[in-house]
C-alpha cells in the first residue's frame, strides 16, 4: 500500500492499538493533522501547552500499561516537551513523542523553527530517531513503539522532517522487530531463585520493598501472594503506593525522607531487604552508610544497571518483576514472622502519624476528607511539593495502581495534563487531582483542555499562599528566610469559573465534607480552594544528609491514624 508519510505514521499507530493521542499543530506537523482526517478512530486531544501533551501522554501510560503518544510540531513545540519526556524517563514511563521537523533539506540551516530535537533529548530519551528517508518511516515507528513499552519501559521519541510526511511512502507493517543487543531478561535463572528462596527462608526480619516497577509489571496480585507467602511486611517508594491495598495488613506505606516512621523502622531494623522494581534513589535510601544497616539485599529490577547502582546488592535478579515474584512464591513454603511482625506493630503504635496543625485548615485534614469522601478508592494524581507527600502520608489507598505523581524528576505542574491522560484511561469515573497554589499556577491553563473535552475532573488546590516544600526547607536549613517563596495567585474559584468549572473556598475543617462531597456529586468537572494552613510543615521528616532512624517528628507531639 502506498500513503503519504503523514498517513503511513497513523497507520502505524492503529497498528499499536492507539485510539487517543496529545497534541498541538503548528507549521512542519500540519500535514500530520491534516491526515488525521481520515483516522476518525484516533481521539485527538488538543492541549494549551506542548509539555501537558506529554504529561498525558505519560499519564495515560501509567494508569494503563499502554504506550502513551503525544504529537508536537519542530522548534518550539519539540522543546516544549522537553520537561514532559524527562518527567517520563526518570519514571520509567512508555511514551511514544512524534515531532515534526524541517524539510530534509534545509535541515542544519538555522531554518524556521528549526531545532536539533534528537539532540536535545538524547540524555533523556530511552532512544530517539531522527528519520531521514521516507522507506525508513513505517521501520522506525515500529521500533520506537516496541523500545517505549518493553525491558524498562521509558520515552522514544521519533523527529520526521515534513517532506517525510507530505511524500509518498511504501507501508510494510514488519511482524517482529530486532535491534542488535536489545534483549531485555524477562526470566532470571532458576539457579538465582533457588538462592533468594534459600535467603528469604532464611531471614528471620524480612522486608519487601514495592516500587514502581511493581506497577510496569502488572504485578500486584503477584506481590500479595508473595508477601503474604513469606509474611513479611510490604513498605513502598512514593512510586510504589497503591501497588498493596493499604488496607492490607502486611502493607507499611511509604518510606524515605518523609516515609511514615514505622516504615522506615521497618527498613532499617531489617536483615533483608527484597527489592522489587525500585533503585534505592536517595530520597528513599536517606544516608548510604546508615542505610538499613544490619540488612541484606535482593534486588529484583530489568533493569540491571539499577543492581548495585546504590546499594551493594547481595543477591542481583535481574528480570520482570511478576515472573520473578511468581517463581519465588512458587520455590518458598508459608513463613512464619509473627514475632518480626509484632516489633513493627510497637513501631506504629510509638510513632503514629500527627496532624497538629494551628491554623483552621489543616492540610493534612484535607487529604484526609478526601480520603473519606472516596473510600480510598479514588484514582488520583498529585503534583509536587508539601501536599504531594500528605497525599503519600494521609491517603490510603486501598485500590491498586490509583496514584499517579513525578516521583524521579518531581516535576511541578505535571498533575492538571497528567490527569487528562489518567482520565482518558477511566472515562467513566471522576480523577482527583491534588495540586498545591505554586503547582498548579504552572500549567492550569489546561482547565481549558479539560472543559473542551468535557472530563470530570476534580480539582483540589491545596493552597498555602507559599512554593511550601521550598519554604519548610527554608525554616529548617536557611534562618526562615523566606526568600522567593511566598507565592500569590488569582481568585482560582473565580478562575475556574471563567473557564467554565464551578468550584467553591473552603477554609476550615469543618465546611470539608460537604464541599468534596458536592465536588464527588457534580457531573462535570469541579475545584476545590482549599486555603490551608501556610505555616504547616511535612513531618515525619529525614533531614538531608541524616539517616533514615533519625526522622524527625512534629515537634507539636502526636496525633492519631485516620
Ligand atoms: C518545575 C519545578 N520547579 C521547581 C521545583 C522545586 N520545588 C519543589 S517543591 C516546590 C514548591 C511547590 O509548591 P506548591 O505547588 O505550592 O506546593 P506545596 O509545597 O506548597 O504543597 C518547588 C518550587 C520543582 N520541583 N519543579
Amino acid at each position: 500500500m502506498r500513503y503519504t508519510g503523514a498517513e503511513a505514521l497513523w497507520e502505524c499507530l492503529l497498528r499499536e492499538g492507539v485510539d487517543v493521542v496529545w497534541a498541538y499543530p503548528g507549521g512542519a506537523a500540519l500535514p500530520v493533522f491534516d491526515a488525521l482526517a481520515k483516522y476518525p478512530q484516533i481521539h485527538h486531544v488538543l492541549v494549551r501547552h506542548e509539555q501537558a501533551a506529554a504529561h498525558a501522554a505519560d499519564g495515560y501510560a501509567r494508569a494503563t500499561g499502554r504506550v502513551g503518544v503525544c504529537v508536537a510540531t519542530s522548534g518550539p513545540g519539540a522543546t516544549n516537551l522537553v520537561t514532559g519526556i524527562a518527567t517520563a524517563m526518570l519514571d520509567s514511563v512508555p511514551v511514544v513523542a512524534l515531532t515534526a521537523q524541517v524539510a530534509d533539506a534545509v535541515i542544519g540551516t538555522d531554518a524556521f523553527q528549526e531545532i536539533n530535537i534528537t539532540g536535545i533529548t538524547l540524555p533523556i530519551t530511552k532512544h530517539n530517531y531522527l528519520v531521514r528517508q521516507s522507506r525508513d518511516l513505517v521501520r522506525t515507528l515500529r521500533e520506537a513503539f516496541f523500545l517505549a513499552r518493553t525491558g524498562r519501559p521509558g520515552p522514544v521519541l521519533v523527529d520526521i522532517p515534513k517532506d517525510i510526511l507530505t511524500g509518498p511512502c511504501e507501508f510494510h507493517y514488519p511482524e517482529r522487530v530486532s535491534r542488535l543487543g536489545y534483549r531485555p531478561v524477562v526470566r532470571c535463572a532458576p539457579y538465582q531463585v533457588q538462592r533468594a528462596a534459600q535467603a528469604i527462608a532464611d531471614a528471620k526480619r524480612p522486608v519487601v520493598l514495592a516500587g514502581h516497577g511493581v506497577h510496569v509489571a502488572r504485578a500486584w496480585e503477584e506481590l500479595r501472594c508473595f508477601a503474604e507467602r513469606i509474611n513479611a511486611p510490604v513498605v513502598s517508594t512514593l512510586l510504589g503506593l497503591s501497588a498493596l491495598s493499604a488496607d492490607h495488613p502486611l502493607c507499611l506505606g511509604m518510606a524515605g525522607m518523609h516515609g511514615v516512621a514505622w516504615a522506615n523502622l521497618a527498613v532499617q531494623n531489617a536483615d533483608l531487604l527484597i527489592a522489587l522494581g525500585m533503585r534505592m534513589d536517595d530520597r528513599f535510601t536517606g544516608s548510604l552508610p546508615h542505610f538499613a544497616p544490619q540488612a541484606r539485599l535482593l534486588h529484583v529490577d530489568i533493569d540491571p544497571a539499577e543492581i548495585g547502582k546504590r546499594v551493594p546488592a547481595y543477591l542481583p535478579m535481574v528480570g520482570d518483576v511478576r515472573f520473578v515474584l511468581e517463581a519465588l512464591t512458587a520455590a518458598l513454603p508459608e513463613l512464619d514472622h509473627r514475632d518480626w511482625l509484632a516489633q513493627v506493630e510497637t513501631y506504629r503504635v510509638r510513632h503514629p502519624l500527627a496532624v497538629h496543625a494551628q491554623g483552621p485548615l489543616p492540610p493534612q485534614e484535607v487529604i484526609r476528607a478526601l480520603y473519606r469522601t472516596t473510600g480510598g478508592e479514588a484514582v488520583l494524581v498529585s503534583d509536587v511539593g508539601q501536599h504531594q507527600m500528605w497525599v503519600a502520608q494521609h491517603y490510603r489507598f486501598r485500590r491498586l495502581n490509583s496514584f499517579f505523581t513525578s516521583g524521579g524528576l518531581g516535576t511541578m505542574g505535571y498533575s492538571l495534563p497528567a490527569a487528562l491522560g489518567v482520565q482518558a484511561a477511566h472515562p467513566t469515573e471522576p480523577v482527583w487531582v491534588v495540586v498545591g497554589d505554586g503547582s498548579f499556577q504552572m500549567n492550569l491553563q489546561e482547565l481549558a483542555t479539560v472543559v473542551q473535552e468535557r472530563l470530570p475532573l476534580k480539582v483540589v488546590i491545596m493552597n498555602n499562599g507559599y512554593l511550601g516544600m521550598v519554604r519548610q526547607w527554608q525554616e529548617l536549613f536557611h534562618g526562615a528566610r523566606y526568600i522567593g517563596t511566598p507565592i500569590s495567585g488569582p481568585d482560582f474559584v473565580q478562575l475556574g469559573q471563567s473557564f467554565g468549572i464551578p468550584g467553591r473556598r473552603v477554609g476550615t475543617t469543618a465546611e470539608l465534607e460537604d464541599a468534596f462531597a458536592v465536588a464527588r456529586e457534580q457531573d462535570g468537572p469541579y475545584l476545590l480552594d482549599c486555603r490551608v494552613d501556610g505555616d504547616e510543615n511535612v513531618y515525619p521528616m529525614v533531614q538531608p544528609g541524616t539517616s533514615n532512624t533519625d526522622f524527625v517528628e512534629d515537634p507539636r507531639g502526636r496525633a492519631q491514624e485516620p
